[in-house]
């Protein structure tokens, strides 16, 4: 029996799980939520994820996780001793102060702008909602604000963490894509976040989670 993953191979948190799963080396397999029937807003689901979302983890005894951060945590721990590191060491306090400090930088500073312009731009106008421009505008303005911290920090160190790469890094892949799509000037002009998630986007690992 390999871990299994509840997801759909299109959905952003899905591909961030599966871009570690690969870094790691861990077998799994991807059970494909059926969005068309709704599978995902059944009592069996809910069971498994109370908000009636995707991705969800269950792991080979049985052990069951969602929230896609959250998930990738505890791979690349159950993990540690094989693929890439994606880890700091659990004994260095201030590595795993400054893993934590990234860790809050990409949910407080990134997510919200990044995954909000993908929400204005393809989410709500799939679901018949039209974009608001101007807060779509906003997002923009306020994730290339938030991008000029990032500059800051990437002119000092290699990854958000310090100069080894940690799931952090990872983590903004999908709503990066996403948003370099409608507002790519934010990435173009800030060279080394450029570089940094240029370097992220040609990891093997993420092609290949991108592959159905
Ligand atoms: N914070 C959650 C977000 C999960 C999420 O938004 N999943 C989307 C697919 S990428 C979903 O299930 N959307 C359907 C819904 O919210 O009804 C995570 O990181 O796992």
């Amino acid at each position: 029996m390999v871990l299994t993953i509840i997801g759909s191979p299109m959905s952003t948190c899905t591909r961030r799980v599966k871009t570690v799963l690969i870094e790691k080396g861990v077998e799994f397999t991807l059970k494909p939520i059926d969005w068309s029937v709704g599978e995902h807003k059944t009592e069996a689901h809910l069971q498994l994820q109370p908000f009636g979302q995707i991705p969800v983890l269950i792991d080979e005894d049985g052990f069951t996780l969602f929230e896609s951060r959250a998930i990738t945590r505890y791979i690349a721990s159950k993990y540690a001793n094989q693929g890439t590191k994606l880890l700091p060491d659990p004994s260095d306090a201030k590595a795993v102060a400054l893993f934590e400090q990234a860790a809050s930088i990409e949910q407080a500073n990134f997510d919200p702008n990044a995954s909000g312009i993908a929400y204005e731009k393809v989410f709500h106008p799939m679901r018949g909602i039209p974009t608001d421009e101007k807060r779509f505008q906003y997002l923009v303005d306020t994730l290339n604000s938030k991008l000029d911290g990032y500059e800051r920090i990437l002119s000092k160190q290699k990854y958000l963490a310090g100069d080894e790469l940690t799931i952090v890094d990872l983590w903004h892949l999908p709503y990066a894509e996403m948003s370099e799509k409608f507002a790519p000037q934010v990435y173009e002009s800030h060279p080394k976040v450029n570089a940094w998630y240029k370097a992220l986007k040609e990891r093997p690992s993420w092609i290949k989670a991108n592959e159905a």
